[in-house]
């Protein structure tokens, strides 16, 4: 019998996750904030919907977060009916958000005292790699705590990385981030310097896609870089530029020069001040246009 597990923050990523969970055999217990969203991954997979995430503690062995920011996690371990209220000694906590070392460090303080067991487990991939269970999660923690959820990540993953201690893995996503960060940037403007000497944009892509530089996410990005219609927004700039602040402050603490990122974190920051918060990240390209045409008419 596999052990029971719950899944907490069942947005873009986490519902895709938690439904690969259920299919893989594990029994399920969910929670959202916002129930809607659990009730539909519980008509999916037939997870138990929690009512709280004390209830979600109180039943599962193992537990899995993916929400949006420290402040969410926060909100799930510690406000009332929150997971501490009843969190078994040795359930193991998987965080698996994009929060940085210093909140995961922080949480393993706090849960340390209730006999808990955290590890940092943060993930890389699309929404269709999560869909088909192929992301890439980068684990800080103890081994002993890592071979027991290691199945579980399995069902949701194609290569788990142990990176090394608690915290590892948090700073490993956002070293990959910034890299992801700057490819965006790269992309919007090469794309946007072919347009201002007058190539057709789907031409540029279409090179782009096919030159050197055609890194996996310069191909699942195409219909975001392209304007299609309808394309969902994948990563918000104001996601983006948390990340972001998240980077600057774990690359000081590291002493790490990230010149780049500074730069990227500035476009960015440029882009969400012209009211761009809400778009995708692909939008950094239309904001380099409106500054280049802006040029142009000087
Ligand atoms: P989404 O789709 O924006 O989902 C965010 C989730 O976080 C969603 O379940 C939210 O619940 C939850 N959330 C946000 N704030 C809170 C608070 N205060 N309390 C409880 N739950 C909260 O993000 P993704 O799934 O795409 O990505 C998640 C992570 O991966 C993130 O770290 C990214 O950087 C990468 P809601 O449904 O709004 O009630």
């Amino acid at each position: 019998m596999k052990p029971t597990v719950g899944f907490l923050g069942l947005g873009a990523m986490g519902s895709l996750m938690a439904a690969n969970l259920a299919r893989a055999g594990f029994p399920l217990w969910i929670y959202n904030r916002t129930r809607g969203k659990a009730d539909a991954v519980a008509m999916e997979t037939g997870a138990r919907v929690a009512s709280s995430p004390a209830e979600l503690a109180g039943n599962v062995r193992a537990l899995f977060t993916m929400v949006s920011a420290a402040r969410a996690l926060d909100d799930l371990y510690f406000a009332t009916h929150g997971l501490a209220e009843s969190l078994k000694p040795g359930t193991i906590c998987v965080e698996m958000s994009t929060v940085g070392p210093r909140a995961v460090i922080e949480l393993e303080r706090k849960l340390s005292t209730l006999g808990c067991h955290l590890i940092d487990a943060p993930v890389s991939g699309s929404i269709a790699l999560a869909r088909q269970a192929r992301l890439t999660v980068m684990v800080g923690g103890s081994a002993e705590d890592l071979a027991f959820v290691r199945p579980m990540l399995n069902a949701v993953a194609e290569s788990v990385f142990h990176v090394g201690a608690l915290g590892t893995g948090a700073t490993m996503k956002l070293a990959v981030n910034t890299i992801i960060f700057g490819l965006n940037q790269a992309l919007a403007e090469g794309l946007v310097f072919a347009e201002c000497a007058g190539i057709s944009r789907k031409t540029a892509y279409d090179v782009i896609e096919n030159s050197a530089v055609a890194a996996p996410f310069v191909h699942y990005r195409r219909d975001a870089f392209l304007e299609k219609q309808n394309i969902p927004v994948g990563f918000s700039l104001h996601l983006a530029q948390k990340d972001l602040q998240l980077i600057e402050t774990a690359g000081r603490a590291c002493s790490a020069f990230l010149p780049q990122m500074a730069l990227n974190c500035k476009v960015i920051t440029d882009a969400i001040a012209d009211g761009r918060g809400a778009e995708d990240v692909s939008a950094v390209a239309n904001h380099l246009r409106k500054v280049s045409l802006e040029k142009k008419r000087d």
